[in-house]
């Protein structure tokens, strides 16, 4: 029996796409034509089916892998003998041809409509084969200004899901479709009034429209997508076994900012289609104390396997008015969002907190020094920037603090991004240094001060926000003594900092003022235990009250 590899098809200028669906296994017998797996871009997902019958002996890629044409899928072994022998490039477009005018669609909207002035139609662009492609989502309503690009319907079919974006600029002044719709090329979708101008040879190709779709695009009636936010993991597919949620890839894009699991999310729509808003009303009854959907959200694969549950009674309603008077101001969005993430973590983490001093008398004497000297340069060495680089330190020690539990298995990481929190006037951000182990304290604090001006300044892209191994929160610039911390997920441990304090420390034959810093390491007991962290927060101080360890 012949063993094939099956190749993601030509799938147009999409240069890279995400894998965050597998569909079959080793030892699965599939059909030609079966769907292998789901890919998804910033507007489109689409399946990649098989172009013959056969059995899988191995699969070659990984939820989260990007592959793009040419990909090895998988290896198959060919079933039937009518079944081709080998499955060249030019078949495998055959059968992805259910998918690939996801790819056209995009591509053909792109061209320009007649500049500006009066109404503009926008109508749905060739779509290749498709016919009768079913209205899933209307992203805009009547009044909204929208920019070229943004998209304004999303398409389904049976295989691909896809957005429709408007090729020009304007005031929606007539919206001509409706959920559940049916559209074919032509069809007229909204009339635009107020249209920019919008130059021929200024009309983005498809890949730059989905190159430049980042998550802070406005999506008109749909909720605002929020780009900065604390604790936002980014909220890991559906696993392997179990089914991708019916969603299309805004939704999906949506909950993943918002750390919501769409597995746990109920689908209104249409053959139980998740929508922007069970997104939001997933959300907002976290926020409310929903004890149901809480205890639903915590049967998460690394939680699961029966347990009690949050039999919790319901929130307090109380009439306030009735014991003075009061004003109701609505909460932040990114309070809105790491409120739900940090009630998460909190919930589903089993949290211990160490607290410990670190001596760093030298250490701070040493930091002036070092600014008093680059003044003129104007660089500012902060203590954050010395803490970031003695947890690289621990954490190269200690390596299961720098790791995250996924079901039953740790993962264990070789890279040391260190994300710091940031107050903000709207809420707490959490910016990571990447490769902090690479970097040296001047380039660190650089770092965190472009990084938290950016914070302040709304301006943290969700790049900025990822990929964390580690926290560290500090309060030493404002005061306290020491706090619990809570872990974000799924990184294990945070470390906390309050303010240091020249303190009276006995030295064995006296006590001498040395100035202390007061550390508080939050920790997931289910992967970290006490001992360890004891001796991670020990060695933490020992680093701090002299580096000349860390060569050790
Ligand atoms: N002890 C005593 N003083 C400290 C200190 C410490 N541990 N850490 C910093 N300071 C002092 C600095 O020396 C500096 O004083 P000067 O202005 O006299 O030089 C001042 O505090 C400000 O420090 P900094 O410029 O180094 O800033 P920072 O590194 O302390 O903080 C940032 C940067 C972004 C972390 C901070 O602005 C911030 O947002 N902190 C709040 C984080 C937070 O909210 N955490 C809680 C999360 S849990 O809800």
């Amino acid at each position: 029996m012949a063993l094939v590899d099956i190749q993601v098809p030509d799938i147009g200028d999409f240069d890279e796409v995400t894998v965050i669906e597998l569909l079959v296994k080793p030892g699965d017998t599939v059909k030609a034509e079966q769907s292998l797996i789901t890919v998804e871009s910033d507007k489109a997902s689409m399946e990649i089916p098989s172009s013959q019958a056969g059995v899988v002996k191995e699969l070659k890629v990984k939820l989260g892998d990007k592959v793009k044409q040419g990909s090895v899928v998988l290896v198959l072994e060919a079933g039937s003998a009518s079944a081709p022998a080998a499955a060249p490039v030019a078949d495998l477009k055959a059968a992805v041809a259910i998918a690939a005018p996801a790819q056209a669609a995009i591509q053909s909207i792109a061209v320009p409509t007649a500049a500006a002035s009066g109404p503009v139609e926008i109508r749905v662009p060739d779509i290749g084969d498709f016919k009768d492609v079913a209205v899933i989502e209307v992203l805009v309503k009547v009044g909204d200004s929208i920019k070229a690009e943004q998209s304004l319907v999303t398409v389904e079919s049976d295989k691909a899901s896809m957005e429709i974006p408007s090729s020009s600029a304007g005031v929606v002044k007539e919206l001509r479709v409706k959920l559940g719709d049916k559209l074919n090329i032509g069809d007229l979708l909204v009339v635009l009034e107020g249209v920019a101008s919008a130059p021929a040879d200024a009309a983005p190709t498809a890949a730059a429209a989905v190159a430049t779709a980042p998550a802070a695009s406005p999506a008109g009636a749909a909720p605002e997508r929020v780009a900065p936010a604390v604790a936002m993991p980014a909220h890991e597919p559906a696993s392997s076994s179990g089914k991708l949620p019916h969603a299309s890839p805004s939704v999906r894009k949506f909950a993943r900012e918002l750390g919501v699991p769409l597995a746990e999310v109920k689908g209104s729509g249409p053959k139980g289609r998740i929508t922007l808003d069970d997104v939001q009303g997933f959300t907002k009854s976290v926020m409310a104390g929903d004890a149901r959907t809480l205890a639903q959200a915590a049967k998460t694969p690394a939680a699961s396997g029966g347990g009690a549950g949050l039999d919790l009674l319901p929130w307090p309603k109380v009439d306030f008015t009735k014991f003075g008077p009061v004003e109701r101001k609505d909460m932040s969005r990114i309070k809105k969002i790491s409120g739900a993430n940090l009630h998460r973590n909190w919930v589903m983490i089993p949290h211990v907190c160490n607290h410990d001093d670190a001596d760093i008398t030298e250490l701070e004497n040493f930091r002036v020094l070092m600014n008093k000297e680059n003044e003129k340069a104007g660089i500012k060495i902060t203590m954050l920037a010395f803490l970031i680089k003695a947890s690289v330190a621990a954490l190269k020690k200690f390596p299961e603090f720098n790791a995250s539990l996924d079901g039953d298995q740790l993962v264990l990481k070789q890279y040391y991004n260190v994300a710091f929190a940031a107050d903000t006037p709207n809420g707490l951000v959490v910016p990571v240094i990447k490769d902090a182990d690479k970097k040296g304290v001047v380039q660190i604090s650089q770092e965190m001060g472009e990084l938290a001006k950016k914070a302040r300044d709304g301006k943290l892209s969700p790049a900025d926000m990822q990929g964390a191994c580690f926290t560290i929160s500090s309060l030493g610039g404002i005061g306290g003594r020491y706090f619990t911390p809570i872990i974000n997920a799924p990184e294990v441990a945070i470390l906390g900092v309050c303010k240091s304090s020249t303190e009276p420390v006995w030295d064995g034959k006296a006590f001498q003022p040395r100035l202390m810093l007061p550390l508080s390491l939050s920790w997931d007991h289910r992967v970290i235990d006490g001992a360890s962290a004891a001796r991670f927060n020990a060695y933490l101080g020992q680093i701090l009250g002299d580096f000349r360890r860390v060569l050790l």
